[in-house]
């Protein structure tokens, strides 16, 4: 039976989605469809992970965790006992907050777009919605279909919500399509994942960014310098589910690059490097191997090591210095008690 009367549709937006694999070769805003505008995106993240596998020492980039099951695990990691700086981070704003968002929108005016690098779940930035207030969020994130879960589950939530997902991997360069940030937006980097660059590396990122916003506003988590033995318990834990994280990189490699990594034959290792000021994770080989991959292979001897994070940690004078070479000005900043991490806001 078809029904008699129909109560009109309430507003009801769909998240919409671009995949850039290339920012500098995209042209249009069609964000309607899937855009790719690189043949084969896989095959160069192939050559960038095999090239890094053959180097001495050898290394693998962070970004290569993120695969479905990566960023699940690292929701994992958010929960441990040990892993404080999403908790601290949450602390921060859920005690200061409404005075963040009012600074930040001090900076950028009213319902600016609210643009979230490295998106993930999308959680921490859903949280902004109310206090913030966007016009449009933008979730930026290199793990595609794991952002786009997120976003679906968000605009059942937010049905009025104008969302736009962009796969990227924005480690090379962060640049999005013209049309989708319009006016002066407030760049959302939370969760020190600003840590995973190198200095020279993050003053790049946040140049860009600092661009993006367009007269807006940066707001960025970042991990502060704290005792060894909390910051090597952060990143090996007891339950070993950072050990998993680690480790998981190895099988995202098997089938980017069709490699024979036995992660078992492999140990996590986490150490803080205080002269670099960043906690290095490493996978080291417990016995001598021989890896091989399509159009490669490489031999490990027990004991060697491919280097797959650095997590940087800052202080607030270090960090606001960075921001300040970056082009911002009128920084702000927020701490938990402990002085364990700081949430910074910088005009742009
Ligand atoms: C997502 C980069 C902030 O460096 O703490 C967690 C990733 N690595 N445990 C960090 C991570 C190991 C995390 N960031």
């Amino acid at each position: 039976m078809l029904p008699t009367t129909l109560t009109p549709p309430m507003q009801m937006n769909a998240p919409r989605l671009l995949q850039l694999h290339n920012a500098g070769t995209y042209a249009g805003n069609n964000a309607d469809t899937d855009t790719d505008p690189d043949p084969d995106p896989d095959a160069a993240l192939a050559a960038e992970a095999a090239a890094g596998l053959l180097a001495k020492p050898a290394f693998a980039s962070p970004k290569f965790f993120y695969d479905t099951l990566g960023s699940r695990l690292f929701e994992a990691i958010t929960a441990l006992e040990e892993y404080y700086p999403t908790r601290t981070e949450n602390a921060i704003f859920a005690s200061h907050g409404a005075a963040i968002a009012r600074a930040a929108l001090a900076r950028t005016g009213a319902a600016p777009v609210l643009v979230d690098l490295g998106a993930g779940s999308c959680a921490k930035a859903s949280r902004l919605f109310g206090t913030v207030r966007p016009r449009r969020y933008v979730a930026v994130d290199i793990a595609v279909e794991f952002v786009t879960q997120a976003l679906q589950h968000l605009q059942r939530e937010n049905p009025e919500l104008d969302l736009v997902g962009v796969g990227q991997d924005f480690s090379a360069r962060l640049q999005l399509p013209a049309g989708v940030v319009d006016g002066p937006a407030l760049v959302f980097y939370p969760g020190s994942s600003i840590g995973n660059f190198a200095p020279d590396d993050a003053l790049r990122l946040l140049r860009e960014a600092r661009e993006l916003a367009a007269g807006g506003a940066l707001l960025v988590g970042v991990d502060l310098i704290k005792p060894r033995a909390l910051l090597e318990a952060a990143y090996d834990d007891a339950l070993g589910v950072t050990a998993a994280f680690n480790l998981n990189l190895l099988r995202h490699l098997n089938r980017l690059l069709g490699a024979d990594f036995a992660p078992r034959d492999w140990r996590h290792v986490a150490l803080f490097n205080a002269e670099a000021s960043r906690v290095e994770m490493h996978l080291e080989a417990k016995s001598d191997l021989q890896v091989r991959w399509t159009g490669g292979e490489r031999s490990f001897s027990a004991g060697e090591r491919i280097h797959t994070e650095s997590s940087h940690k800052w202080t607030p004078a270090s960090f606001s210095a960075l921001l300040r070479d970056a082009g911002c000005h009128d920084i702000q900043h927020w701490q938990d008690e402990r002085g364990w991490f700081g949430v910074f806001l910088a005009a742009a």
